[in-house]
């Protein structure tokens, strides 16, 4: 791939400057975490639409705390193409992993601004406020509200502070009994196209800029719940124990076991004992469970099979178990004239363009629902990411901002 322009160079250092600038937005002191509706999403909201205002775009929050901006188009008699990702992070995380695809699609709006001529259709910008999911255990909460797909229950979701995402909107000066006018499925856009770091390391190790995705990754989450009985960690003989974090471990080496096989994924990454004390036996346990695969039939198997074994392992310890289906989605395809249009944005030959099948949740999922749905790939170093080591280099970003002109252009002919 030849090298990046100048002028997309410039470009590329002023993402980076912004990716910076939100970095340092944080709920944390010593580390990138900013969680849905959190003081430090508020204030990363109001850094975003002074960026959108810069620009001459009037940019607004809308009732679930997503930020959108439109760059109107010289007939607005097609719906609008839609860009975006997300700016909520995991705790302690990279600065790239949705950030990187939001302001790309900024500076590429900005561009087409100063351009002064409109593009021949609307041009979109949002900014999900929550996609991983972290604070409230459901994930896509901003594109699915978007997608029309969000319900009261969702909004009765509680953080671990026992806050709902009810009081959470209201804390942040939303209108909760609002959140239904988030949905655009009255006027859905024309397309949704996402750019994103990879998240894995395959076109590090290819040494590739940049890919389009075929698919993204079906997935199902759970929480699952142990009660046994607390009890002496002295005198509570070995065979008269109810131990909910022994039979957790025992379930948690299952489910790795379980999913190591090819197109199956599996993740405990969330673990709460109580009374979580060294010489208390735990008398229960929550665990997260986090099950992917782009087949829909192999995932629910396993789920299915993984279930079934939890429970007889919980029988054969005499503890019991609930399990919590907190999320999940189906394999979801991108749309084959997107794709074909993405690979015709990335420079080289259209047809040795890479795809992708993405292992990453996005938001595409929740808004296939209501269009058609593509993403662009950015290598990120190592494929590190939910991790502050990630690392996406400036000459990549330069490549993706010309894809995403590129793409914006092939699109506007269409
Ligand atoms: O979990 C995911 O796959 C995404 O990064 N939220
Ligand atoms: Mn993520
Ligand atoms: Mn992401
Ligand atoms: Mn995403």
């Amino acid at each position: 791939m030849t090298s990046p322009s100048t002028e997309l160079m410039a470009r590329a250092r002023a993402v980076l400057d912004r990716i910076d600038a939100l970095a340092s937005i944080s709920d944390d002191t010593d580390a990138l975490t900013r969680l849905f509706l959190s003081p430090a999403h508020i204030k990363a909201n109001r850094t975003l639409l002074s960026w959108m205002e810069q620009a001459g775009l009037d940019g607004f929050a809308d009732p679930v705390g997503n930020v959108i901006c439109e760059l109107p188009g010289t007939t607005n008699s097609r719906p609008p193409l839609m860009l975006g990702s997300h700016i909520d992070t995991v705790r302690d995380a990279g600065k790239y992993d949705g950030t990187l695809g939001v302001l790309v699609a900024l500076n590429c709006l900005e561009h087409l601004k100063a351009r002064g001529v409109p593009p021949s259709v609307p041009i979109r910008l949002v900014a999900f406020g929550d996609e991983e999911g972290v604070r409230f255990g459901s994930t896509i909460l901003g594109s699915r509200a978007v997608a029309g797909l969000t319900t009261a229950d969702d909004l009765k979701r509680a953080d671990p502070d026992g806050v709902t995402v009810y009081d959470a909107l209201i804390e942040a000066s939303f209108e909760p009994e609002d959140f239904a006018a988030a949905s655009m499925t009255d006027s859905p856009p024309a397309a949704y196209v996402e750019l994103h770091n990879e998240q894995g390391p395959v076109l590090d190790t290819a040494g590739e800029s940049l890919a389009c995705v075929s698919a993204i990754v079906g997935s199902r989450r759970m929480l699952v719940e142990i009660n046994g009985l607390s009890g002496h960690a002295g005198t509570v003989p070995m065979s008269e124990r109810q131990d909910a974090l022994a039979a957790a471990a025992e379930c948690i080496c299952l489910i790795e076991d379980a999913c190591r096989r090819p197109d199956m994924v599996g993740t405990v990454g969330f673990l709460e004992t109580h009374p979580n004390a060294g010489n208390v036996i735990a008398g229960r346990v929550r665990f997260s469970l986090d099950i992917r695969s782009h087949d829909d039939a192999l995932l629910k198997s396993v789920c299915d099979g993984i279930e079934e074994k939890i429970a007889e392992i919980c029988a054969r310890r005499d503890v019991d178990v609930t399990f919590e289906t907190t999320g999940g989605a189906h394999a979801t395809r991108c749309d084959d004239r997107l794709i074909q249009m993405i690979e015709k944005s990335i420079p080289g030959n259209a047809d040795q363009v890479r795809r992708l099948p993405s292992g990453a949740g996005h938001d595409g999922i929740a808004m296939s629902n209501i269009c058609p749905i593509g993403m662009i790939f950015v290598r990120c170093a190592k494929g590190i990411s939910h991790h502050p080591d990630e690392a996406v280099d400036v000459h990549d970003i330069a490549a993706a901002i010309g894809a995403m002109d590129r793409f914006i252009e092939l699109y506007e002919r269409e």
